[in-house]
């Protein structure tokens, strides 16, 4: 089969427009960086225009309750199941380009070339992009996608708040999404996401394509640490009941278990600390943080959650603190389906693309999608050694296109079957 090849000027020219809705200068790094929110004005914008590349591309386009959006070329067998690609375009608050958005317009990116070369399929073919992946507003990574594979309830997922009390439903139907597809679909034939790597493996291994073997477990937690506001001259230290020392130990602790080994490859991060009343000369009575651990083994996971939980209840007691704690995700190790990733490495060895397989550091759809059906991802690397999440995030055109490239051939097979 003669290998079919992507527009690669095309796709890079979306991802550079589709970057600046919501596009901002960051001072940190003096790039320029992307902040768009799941179902907030600049992910509406975003949304619209990915739209209407859809619909350009002559797809047939739904939204589903949760605001997951997808577009279908048809196939020669309308009644077969489809070939899913998908992503997400929702970023964090320092995003970079690629995040998410290449799975969606290389996905797009792929129909159009179909639809130029004239290839029919026997099967649809869907590019879909899903709701909160990043979890960062509404505080639960993959909702979209959860809720099409069921591990979320539709009903959960609408009533999720961002700190300033909008929930999903309201901010889905505020900005026009909040569509009547049905969420739980017709089972995928299978289902392949194109994603950056967003860490060092590919480029440390001097390729650009990487077979993902499976996601690392999850868990996201909020720890609320509740001590006494009490003067900061006149307070003597033995009489303290700080929540900020207190929240400062539990920093320490999970950065001690990561180096101990004693949980594997454990990977701790505390990414939101507030401290109130947060005045200079008060003690803090609150704090409260954020606990995002990830490991790719999920008994040495649910080791380090033990261990933390007793850690800070001892700790609390020793600063006269309250702890309380908050469950806002929790995912298992999941591994992509053999086949699919066979599929997806006989598909670059046919390009002559080198790969490495390698686990996901980083959450992603295809996890979720992997309950209802067959799912594998391809990595494409990153540069800087994969740094993602802020705007140093970069993959060079030819690398973007190496990955299109792949995801083309892997479900232009796989719709043919
Ligand atoms: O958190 C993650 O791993 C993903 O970027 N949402
Ligand atoms: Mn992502
Ligand atoms: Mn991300
Ligand atoms: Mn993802």
């Amino acid at each position: 089969m003669t290998e079919i090849r992507i527009n690669r000027e095309r796709l890079w020219r979306d991802l550079m427009e589709l970057k600046e809705i919501g596009g901002y200068d960051d001072e940190a790094t003096g790039l320029r960086g992307v902040r768009r929110l799941a179902l907030t004005d600049e992910d509406a914008r975003a949304r619209r225009l990915v739209v209407s590349w859809m619909r350009q591309a002559g797809l047939k386009v739904r939204v589903d309750r949760i605001g997951n959006v997808y577009g279908e070329r048809a196939g020669e067998e309308p009644g077969l199941p489809c070939m899913l690609m998908g992503s997400h375009i929702d970023t964090v608050a320092t995003g970079g380009a690629f995040d998410g958005t290449l799975g969606v317009l290389g996905g797009i990116e792929v129909i159009r070339t179909l639809n130029e070369a004239g290839v029919r399929t026997r099967r649809p073919i869907e590019i879909g992009f899903f709701t909160e992946e990043e979890g960062v507003r509404f505080g639960t990574d993959m909702l979209g996608s959860a809720v099409t594979a069921g591990r979320l309830t539709l009903e959960y997922a609408h009533n999720l708040t961002d700190a300033g009390g909008a929930t999903v439903k309201d901010e889905l139907v505020r900005i026009g999404f909040d569509g009547d597809a049905p969420e739980i679909r017709p089972v995928p034939h299978a289902y392949i996401e194109c994603h950056i790597e967003q860490g060092p493996i590919l480029a440390t291994a001097g390729v650009d394509i990487g077979i993902v073997t499976g996601v690392q477990s999850i868990s996201w937690q909020r720890l609320t640490l509740r001590g006494e506001a009490a003067h900061a001259g006149t307070t003597p230290i033995e009489s303290r009941a700080d929540a900020g020392l207190a929240a400062a130990e539990v920093i320490v602790e999970i950065r001690r278990m990561c180096d101990s080994g004693e949980y594997g490859q454990l990977r701790g991060t505390v990414g939101d600390l507030r401290l109130l009343p947060g005045q200079t000369n008060v003690i803090p009575s609150e704090a409260t943080l954020t606990v995002d651990l990830r490991n790719p083994d999920d008994t040495l996971m649910t080791a380090a959650e033990k261990h933390l939980a007793e850690h800070v209840d001892a700790l609390s007691d020793r600063h006269r603190v309250t702890a309380a704690w908050e469950r806002m995700a929790r995912t298992a190790v999941i591994p992509f389906h053999e086949g699919i990733q066979d599929v997806i490495a006989e598909t670059a060895d046919a390009l002559g693309l080198p790969y490495v397989r390698a686990m996901s550091g980083a959450g992603h759809d295809a996890q979720e999608i992997a309950a209802i059906c067959p799912a594998a991802m391809v990595f494409v690397a990153g540069e800087n050694g994969g740094i993602s999440h802020t705007p140093r995030e970069y993959s060079s055109p030819s690398a973007c296109g190496n990955g299109i490239d792949v995801l083309a051939n892997a479900i232009l097979r796989l719709a043919g079957e």
